[in-house]
């Protein structure tokens, strides 16, 4: 199956934390653990999924509910994102939206994007972070 609205390229991390990890992260030729989400060669806690994209709950929560909301294509990073992936990241919102209704985060929730090493981006695999079910801080670290 083709998909829609697929860039290129990919990545992978190493390192200690999450900063640490997010600093070494390079850009490679190799699927990232995302990938293999997509393709279910490794399991993952789905809570939607679609011809476009998918929603797991993240491994390491950083909230009483953490999930992300990844496109099935590729994507690196929202700086890689065109013109022609606007329609798909309209739906990538909505589909946050509607998977946080769903697990009845009624009172709101924080949607994150990391981008790129000083956004502390570890996964070079565009995603959307949802996190709700306590109240959050601002500024984030
Ligand atoms: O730091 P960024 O924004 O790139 O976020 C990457 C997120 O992916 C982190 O919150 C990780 O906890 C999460 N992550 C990493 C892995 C993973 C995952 N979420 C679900 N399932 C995962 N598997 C199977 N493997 C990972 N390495």
């Amino acid at each position: 199956l083709e998909l829609l609205h697929c860039s290129a390229s990919t990545s992978q991390s190493s390192g200690s934390d999450e900063v640490s990890k997010a600093q070494n992260a390079v850009q490679s030729g190799t699927p990232t653990i995302f990938s293999k989400i997509v393709d279910k060669s490794i399991p993952a806690d789905i809570l939607h999924e679609d011809e476009e994209c998918l929603a797991f709950y993240d491994v390491n929560p950083q909230a009483p509910v953490h999930f992300l909301v990844i496109p099935k294509c590729p994507i690196p990073m929202l700086s890689s994102a065109t013109k022609n992936e606007q329609v798909l990241l309209g739906h990538l919102l909505l589909v946050a939206k509607i998977t946080a209704e769903k697990l009845g985060l009624y009172e709101g929730y924080r949607i994150v994007i990391n981008n790129g090493p000083d956004g502390a981006q570890s996964v070079y695999h565009l995603h959307i972070h949802v996190m709700g079910g306590r109240q959050m801080d601002w500024p984030p670290g």
